[in-house]
């Protein structure tokens, strides 16, 4: 089932967004993705070690896959706060081979790297998308190498470099200002060629921001998505998991944050979040309670936007999902519906509705 072909219970309305061109040629989703973590690094705060071995972070790659991870993010330099950088050919040396393990597997890779080289092995490899936690500010040259691949991009809110971005996360009014920041980084890309329809924004969640910054954003996705101005906006990817922001909110009776690895229920909880209020991707570290989270997202907002849809006068709206003769549709299919249609084609204030994970 592709987001493009379905109905949307709107004349008119533009199709929905198809989600970056290029994910392994797969259609795109009627439902938020799940991007699957695979940090090959000593020092990620989450799983920092786990996965440094290139046999660990293949096997692994392929286990977030089986759980039900519609992408793989490789990543091998940390940004945990406070995190050095490491060499570019470093980096290289630990993503490299599992990117490419990946793809001859048959998944959907992107590549987690702020640096232009790493980006052009990576995609010369196969991955079809960079996520560029720095959104273009880290490296000139990424611009280029994005646009010379057309590959996806995801762009992240980020005000610079992990070991200072502590002493950043200054705001007045955190969500107009993210916005204000990431528009200009969007338009940067769009300015250097980049396909627009490629592009994807995230709010960049614990990257120079405080707990309360977080929560704040979390809580206007929508705008966020919109960027604060009028027009479409962009598909929306947020990665939340294990955060530190979370670890404070589940402190212990001695005030201590929660560990790392005792964040996954609260990280499912925002990731179900982010997909009921129209996410077009999480990106977390365990990936099979996401997977099925984003499809119950996707049929409550189906059925919202059916309850929502007006229909003749005194008529009962008729839910499409409910409406499909058994078999019809392949098992655990979801039927379209009126939130197939595209961003900004509901009321001010509104989710961005859509498919190609705007569900
Ligand atoms: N967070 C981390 C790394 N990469 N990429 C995007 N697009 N958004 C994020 O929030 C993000 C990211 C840090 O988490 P990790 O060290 O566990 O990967």
């Amino acid at each position: 089932m592709t987001g493009t072909t379905g109905t949307t219970g709107h004349e008119g309305t533009p199709p929905a967004w198809p989600g970056p061109p290029g994910l392994g040629g797969r259609p795109a989703l009627d439902r938020c993705l799940v991007m699957g973590v695979v940090n090959v690094t000593p020092d990620s705060f989450s799983d920092g070690g786990r996965w440094l071995d290139p046999d660990a972070a293949v096997a692994h790659g392929l286990a977030l896959a089986a759980e039900g991870a519609d992408i793989i993010d490789v990543g091998g330099e940390s940004t945990r706060p406070g995190a050095g950088r490491v060499t570019g050919a470093e980096e290289l040396r630990r993503v490299g081979p599992v990117v490419t393990a990946l793809v001859s597997a048959g998944l959907t890779v992107s590549i987690d790297t702020t640096r232009a080289e790493v980006a052009a092995a990576a995609l010369a490899a196969g991955a079809v998308m960079v996520n560029d936690v720095s959104g273009g500010l880290a490296d000139p040259g990424m611009h280029a190498v994005v646009r010379a691949a057309s590959a996806g991009y995801v762009i992240m809110h980020w005000r610079g470099p992990s070991a200072v971005m502590g002493d950043l996360a200054r705001y007045t009014d955190v969500v107009a200002e993210v916005c204000a920041e990431l528009a200009q980084q969007a338009d940067a890309a769009v300015g250097a060629g980049i396909d627009p329809a490629r592009i994807v924004i995230d709010p960049g969640i614990g990257f120079a921001k405080r707990a309360g910054h977080n929560w704040a954003l979390l809580a206007d996705l929508p705008r966020v998505s919109r960027l604060n101005r009028a027009g479409p906006g962009f598909p929306l990817l947020v990665g939340a998991s294990r955060k530190s922001f979370l670890g404070r909110l589940l402190e212990g009776p001695d005030g201590q944050p929660r560990p790392a690895e005792g964040r996954d229920d609260a990280s499912l909880a925002v990731a179900t979040l982010a997909a009921a209020a129209g996410a077009w991707c999480v990106r977390v570290h365990a990936a099979a309670a996401s997977a099925d989270a984003v499809r119950v997202a996707a049929r409550w907002r189906q059925a919202a936007a059916v309850k929502a849809a007006p229909g003749p006068e005194g008529s009962v709206p008729v839910d499409p999902a409910t409406a499909v003769r058994p078999g019809s549709g392949p098992e655990g299919s979801v039927p379209p519906g009126p939130e197939a249609a595209g961003p900004h084609s509901g009321p001010e204030g509104s989710v961005p509705a859509g498919t190609g994970g705007r569900a």
